[in-house]
């Protein structure tokens, strides 16, 4: 009897060893959260590639995990309660991950809080943003006769990369020492670059944002978990 009976992902996508967190992921800016998390924590674990096609995060295996047909998604086979846990939702999982390690979520009640503050920030604004951004800069969006969504997305970029390049004027991480919070940030920063956005959004401009993402990027856990899984 295998932890992993009871998860129907597992038939599609099998642990090779069932002892340890098994990661279901794609690198892309919420795929690498949880890599980067990872491979920062020094938790043990097993990458599965689940492409975005239909066949992979629409498949009965993967939507069992996650009905919301959506990468990153973990197991974690040593669950708080004693008991394996499956989680999605790149924010509840660096939250989960950040708990078990006792890591990157600051020391005191009031870090934990305003770490907390700056992921939500990215996982409702920064990041959803910036997707569309994506799509009308980028993908189908851009070919869109009517210009007004690509503007809207434009503007609320540039709004968003200037509070970000604000808060960092005087500081090398968004909530006190390095945190989840960067590691939820700073993947979708460096994002622009593979939308071509950089330039309608005056990226060199912000240079608080062009150092905070080089500090990021320089590390090596980071470099890790951007390729984790590989694409091919
Ligand atoms: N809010 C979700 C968003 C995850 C998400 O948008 N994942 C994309 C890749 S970055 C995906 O799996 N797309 C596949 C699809 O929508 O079919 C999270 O943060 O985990």
């Amino acid at each position: 009897m295998s932890a992993f009976d009871s998860f129907p992902i597992a038939r599609k996508w099998p642990p090779q060893d069932p002892s340890v967190l098994q990661l279901y992921s794609f690198p892309t800016p919420n795929g690498v959260k949880a890599s980067i998390a990872l491979e920062e924590m020094g938790i043990p674990y097993e990458a599965h590639k689940v492409t975005l096609s239909d066949a992979d995060v629409k498949s009965p295996e993967f939507l069992s995990l996650n009905p919301n047909n959506k990468i990153p998604a973990i197991i974690d086979p040593n669950g708080p309660d004693g008991t394996p846990i499956g989680l999605f939702e790149s924010g509840a999982i660096l939250i989960y991950l950040a708990e078990k390690s006792g890591k990157l979520i600051g020391s005191t009640a009031t870090e934990k809080a305003q770490i907390i503050q700056w992921l939500m920030f990215q996982m409702g604004g920064l990041g959803p943003m910036l997707g569309q951004l994506g799509f009308f800069y980028k993908f189908a969006g851009s070919e869109w006769e009517d210009k007004r969504p690509r503007q809207r997305y434009i503007d609320e970029a540039k709004r968003l990369l200037n509070v970000l390049n604000l808060e960092l004027a005087d500081k090398d991480w968004i909530a006190g020492d390095y945190s989840i919070a960067d590691i939820a940030i700073a993947p979708w920063l460096r994002a622009l670059d593979f939308y071509g956005a950089k330039d309608v959004l005056a990226w060199e401009d912000h240079t608080n944002l062009v150092d905070y993402l080089k500090r990021f990027t320089d590390r090596p856990a980071v470099q890790k978990g951007l390729v984790t899984p590989p694409r091919e």
